[in-house]
C-alpha cells in the first residue's frame, strides 16, 4: 500500500549527523528562557567557522552537488546580484513621511522586483546580538514563489525556486537602498540567504504583512507563507504601514496540515516560550537534517493552506467574518 507522506519516516544519513555539535540549536535559539533578549546567529552565517552547526552548514551544499536546477539557480542569482547599491548623495532630498512612502511605492512600481512593500520602525531588538545600528526604520519587502514551482518541495526544483526568489528579494532591497542612497539618506540592504544584522519576520509583521504561521514562517493572506522576505535599514523618514491582524493565528492553532506533513516531526501542535516570547516554535535539531538534505525542504510552507493559490484572500474574508459575528 502507498504510504501518505513519502518522505516518511526520516532517517538522516550517518555521514550528516556525524557533524552534528554537542550544542542543540534550540538551546541557541532560547526555547523555554523567559527572560526576553536578542537571537543569536544559529545558521546561514556569512563565515560557518563562527558557528556551532557550520559543518552542517558546509555540508548543505555537498548534499546533492550535481542538481542541474539547483546549480541552474545559482548562477541566475550570481547574475542579477552583480548589480551593486550606489554612492550616498551629498545632498538630502526633503519630503514629509506620507510623500516618502508615495515615492518609495512609485519607485517600487516602476523598477524594483518584488510584490509587497511595509515599513516600520526598526527595533534594536530585532538585530541579533553584538549587532549594532542606529537607522530609524526598516523597509520589508517580500518577493513570491511561483505556487507550481513550491509545490514539488522538497524536490530541487522548488530548492531552485527558492535561490531564484533570494535573487529578486536581494535585487529589490539593493534597488531600494541605491534609490535612497542617491537622494542622500544613509541605507543598508539586509539580504538573504546568508542571516545578515536582522531578524526579517518580526519587522514584516510590525508593518503589516501577516501573522506568524505554525509552522514558523510569516502567513500573508494573499501569499500565504510562500514568499521570501529582505529589507532595507534607513534613516529616511518614511510613513509606516500599520501591523493587521487576521486570526491567523487562531486557524493554526487548529489547523495540522504542516504538522501533519512535516518529515522530522519538527512542528509542534503547541506554542512554546523562546527568549520570553510565547509563539510557534520549529525544532531547529529536527527540522535542520531533513532540510540539508532535500535542497532546503519547503514543504511546510507549500502545503500550508494559505498558500495554495486564491485560497488567502477567502479565508481572510471568512475568518473577518466570523471575528464580526463574535
Ligand atoms: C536561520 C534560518 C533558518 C534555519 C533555522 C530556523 C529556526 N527556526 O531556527 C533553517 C535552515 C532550519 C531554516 C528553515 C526554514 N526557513 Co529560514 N531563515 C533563517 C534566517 C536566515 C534566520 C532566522 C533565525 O535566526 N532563526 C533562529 C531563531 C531566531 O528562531 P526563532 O526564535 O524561532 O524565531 C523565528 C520566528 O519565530 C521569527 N521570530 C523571531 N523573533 C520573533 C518574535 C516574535 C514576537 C515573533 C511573532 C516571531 C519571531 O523569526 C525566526 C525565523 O526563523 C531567516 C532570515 C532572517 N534573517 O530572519 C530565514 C527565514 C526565517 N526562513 C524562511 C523560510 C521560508 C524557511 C523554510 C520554509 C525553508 C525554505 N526552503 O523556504 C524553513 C522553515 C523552518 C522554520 N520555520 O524554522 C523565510 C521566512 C519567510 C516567511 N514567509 O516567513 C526567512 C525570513 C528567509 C527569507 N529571507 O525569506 N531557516
Amino acid at each position: 500500500m502507498a504510504r501518505l507522506n513519502p518522505y516518511k519516516p526520516f532517517t538522516p544519513r550517518p555521514e550528516q549527523m556525524a557533524l552534528k555539535p554537542d550544542v542543540s540549536g534550540n538551546a541557541i535559539n532560547g526555547l523555554g528562557e523567559t527572560a526576553q533578549r536578542r537571537a543569536r546567529m544559529v545558521y546561514w552565517a556569512p563565515d560557518p567557522d563562527t558557528i556551532a552547526h557550520g559543518r552542517m552548514q558546509r555540508w548543505f551544499y555537498l548534499a546533492d552537488p550535481d542538481c542541474r536546477e539547483v546549480n541552474a539557480a545559482r548562477k541566475h542569482r550570481a547574475r542579477l546580484l552583480e548589480e551593486q547599491i550606489g554612492p550616498l548623495a551629498a545632498d538630502k532630498v526633503q519630503r514629509s513621511p506620507e510623500e516618502w512612502l508615495d515615492a518609495l511605492r512609485r519607485h517600487a512600481d516602476d523598477s524594483v522586483p518584488c510584490e509587497r512593500i511595509g515599513v516600520t520602525t526598526l527595533d534594536p531588538d530585532w538585530l541579533y546580538e553584538g549587532e549594532e545600528r542606529s537607522f530609524a526604520n526598516v523597509v520589508v519587502l517580500a518577493v513570491h514563489h511561483d505556487s507550481d514551482e513550491i509545490a514539488l518541495a522538497p524536490q530541487g526544483r522548488a530548492g531552485a525556486e527558492v535561490i531564484r526568489q533570494y535573487g529578486r528579494a536581494a535585487l529589490s532591497a539593493r534597488r531600494i537602498a541605491t534609490w535612497l542612497r542617491a537622494q542622500g539618506w544613509e541605507a543598508e540592504a539586509v539580504t538573504g540567504p546568508m542571516t545578515g544584522p536582522l531578524l526579517l519576520i518580526p519587522p514584516a509583521i510590525a508593518s503589516g504583512f501577516g501573522e506568524l504561521g505554525k509552522h514558523g514562517s510569516l502567513i500573508d493572506p494573499e501569499f500565504g507563507a510562500s514568499f521570501r522576505l529582505s529589507a532595507v535599514m534607513t534613516d529616511a523618514p518614511i510613513a509606516h504601514t500599520p501591523k493587521r491582524e487576521y486570526g491567523i493565528d487562531d486557524f493554526c492553532a487548529s489547523c495540522r496540515v504542516c504538522e501533519q506533513a512535516c518529515p522530522p516531526e519538527a512542528i509542534s501542535p503547541d506554542k512554546h516560550t523562546v527568549r520570553g516570547e510565547t509563539k510557534w516554535y520549529v525544532d531547529f535539531d529536527k527540522c535542520l537534517p531533513f532540510f540539508n538534505q532535500h535542497h532546503g525542504c519547503a514543504i511546510c510552507i507549500a502545503v500550508c493552506p494559505w498558500s495554495l493559490p486564491g485560497v488567502g484572500p477567502n479565508l481572510a474574508q471568512k475568518l473577518a467574518r466570523r471575528r464580526a459575528r463574535a
